[in-house]
């Protein structure tokens, strides 16, 4: 496994619920420095990233903090950029889900070995609004949209090329709450979804299994974690909860299901909202699916 770094991007600039700014904190407060290295990984913690302040303003143009968006996601960029620069694997500590705008540039930007890319998107929302069809102007409802050339050019060119990704280098998976503007631009742009009636009628296995197809050894693998893809029971620390959503061992299977490819290049973990939290519950969840994600398994390995 490549070396761990830890990249803390405490903001809510894209959010209307203000709070995951303080996710950082609490992800550190659950262990997770300690939890990665109990698997004998090296584990650095680049401490927090800074940015703008939330300036809590209406949207202009459809966008709420352009401006200040752009300037996190540039900064995260040039960090995620130099971790895998330099081979390690990158683990960003949000803040809102925006960030993922710069997160995921830097691994198409950084792909100068010539590696496939799959992003795996787990969130109860698509992120895939654009100024004219928003109902909220928040920009952690854009980044899938950004990241396929649907934005402003500020988020669409951050990677060098425009756009970043190609729709079917992304699959979304645990969607419940997606806009009417949404649903017709995701359905014309041919994005990948495993909505949660998908999941309830073929299982989660057959889910991750259709998600991971095709992946092999020369393919970078990012996951981008919205913690409100877990249901609120068992994750409530979050600013945009949705019912219905997928239970623990779900969440696990996916996670272990991803370890088992030997991929993992990156990770987002996004919209911890501590000010929300029940005793840092979502939190200490976060941290437990990071461990499937760096293959914490119950047996030694078995054939399956
Ligand atoms: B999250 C909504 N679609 O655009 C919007 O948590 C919610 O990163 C976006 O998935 C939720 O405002 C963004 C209504
Ligand atoms: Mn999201
Ligand atoms: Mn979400
Ligand atoms: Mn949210």
């Amino acid at each position: 496994m490549k070396p761990v770094s830890l990249i803390g991007a405490p903001t809510d600039i894209g959010a209307s619920v203000i709070g995951a700014r303080l996710g950082p904190g609490a992800l550190r407060v659950a262990g997770i420095q300690r939890a990665l290295e109990n698997f004998g990984n090296n584990v650095v913690d680049r401490g927090d990233l800074t940015g703008p302040d939330n300036p809590m303003l209406p949207p202009v143009d459809g966008y709420r903090h352009l401006p200040e968006v752009i300037a996190w996601n540039q900064t995260l960029h040039d960090a995620v950029f130099a971790e895998l620069e330099g081979d390690r694997l990158p683990i960003t500590l949000g803040g809102d889900h925006c960030l993922a705008v710069g997160s995921i540039s830097a691994v198409r930007h950084c792909r100068a070995a010539g590696k496939k890319v799959l992003v795996l998107w787990f969130d109860a929302h698509a992120d895939f609004n654009t100024a004219s069809i928003t109902p909220s102007g928040n920009l952690h409802g854009m980044p899938v949209a950004c990241l396929l050339g649907h934005g402003p050019d500020g988020l669409t060119s951050m990677a060098g090329a425009t756009p970043a990704m190609r729709h079917d280098e992304v699959r979304q998976v645990g969607l419940r709450s997606v806009d009417q503007g949404e649903k017709e631009l995701l359905h014309e742009v041919g994005v990948e979804c495993y909505d949660m009636r998908y999941i309830d009628e073929k299982s989660m296995r057959k889910v991750m299994q259709k998600a991971l197809a095709g992946v092999d050894e020369d393919t970078h693998v990012h996951v981008s974690l919205d913690l409100d893809f877990i249901d609120p029971v068992v994750a409530p620390g979050v600013g945009t909860p949705v019912v219905g959503g997928p239970t623990y061992r779900e969440a696990q299977l996916c996670m272990e299901m991803i370890a088992d490819t030997g991929q993992l290049g990156s990770i987002d973990i996004v919209e911890l909202n501590p000010a929300l939290d029940q005793r840092n519950a979502t939190a200490e969840l976060a941290v437990d699916l990071l461990e499937s994600l760096f293959g914490k398994s119950t047996l030694v390995r078995m054939q399956r």
